[in-house]
């Protein structure tokens, strides 16, 4: 004979199933939730948001695909080996939290955490639709205040980007006043490292590697980063601005 009516074993199983996730919930989840409503980079490498040829009004399809499965890859696989080698806990450590005393770590550690997280941090950054996106309200107005209208805040990073001598990264960070300001980076360092001569914390960033754009655009990096601002995600921008304010 059944000890208990149907309702009242459902019951039963449905508080289990509910307590057992409030427990999943309370042990597991923090450090993953975390990771999820920020836009922290791990250390694997995502699979882009778009496929190599979407980007093709800025950036051709055989560029994108060497881009991340050569380029990028090999700093994802490097930084494995270099957190194996100097046991780095990467479950314990976050990225960001690594790059904040990279000084500590080895030069191989150094440009493979920088350039994990750099072309994971770009990637994020485009969209096919980047017409479709714009600067928020607020992130606008920051933008007047700190660079004097929206086409002069890319004039002067793009001036960033095309006198960065050598390989390296522009960028649009917030700094420790929370205020916006253009930087560069040589090879795969980025503002977060403890070694950087300008630190805060990035909202955009773009590669001027000739990896990144020598097929089409050969020596002319300022044509390649004219066609760039089509594909830039002011969705993520404005996601990222907002955290790096709330921090
Ligand atoms: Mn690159």
């Amino acid at each position: 004979m059944n000890p208990l009516p149907n309702s009242r074993r459902q019951f039963i199983v449905n508080t289990a199933k509910a307590t057992a996730a409030v427990t999943l919930a309370s042990t597991i989840l923090p450090s993953f939730a975390k990771d999820r409503a920020t836009t922290n980079v791990g250390y694997t490498q995502q699979p882009l948001p778009y496929k190599y040829a979407d980007l093709d009004i800025a950036i051709d399809a055989l560029t994108m695909e060497i881009h991340y499965t050569k380029h990028a890859a090999g700093y994802t696989k490097n930084l494995t080996d270099a957190c194996m080698a100097e046991k780095v806990n990467t479950q314990e450590t976050t990225l960001e939290n690594l790059l904040a005393k990279i000084s500590k770590y080895s030069t191989k550690m150094r440009n493979n955490a920088g350039g994990h997280y750099n072309h994971e941090f770009f990637w994020q950054s485009m969209t096919p639709n980047g017409d479709a996106t714009q600067p928020s309200k607020e992130l606008l107005q920051q933008i007047n205040n700190s660079f004097g209208s929206l086409e002069a805040f890319k004039t002067q990073f793009t001036d960033a980007g095309k006198n960065r001598f050598g390989s390296g990264w522009a960028w649009l960070i917030v700094n420790a006043d929370k205020k916006l300001q253009i930087t560069s980076s040589p090879n795969q360092d980025n503002p977060l490292m403890d070694i950087s001569d300008v630190k805060g914390t990035p909202i955009l960033g773009l590669d001027v590697w000739e990896h990144a754009y020598y097929l089409r655009y050969q020596n002319k990096r300022a044509d390649y980063i004219q066609a760039w601002w089509k594909v830039v995600n002011w969705n993520v921008v404005n996601t990222k601005w907002n955290e790096a304010m709330r921090k």
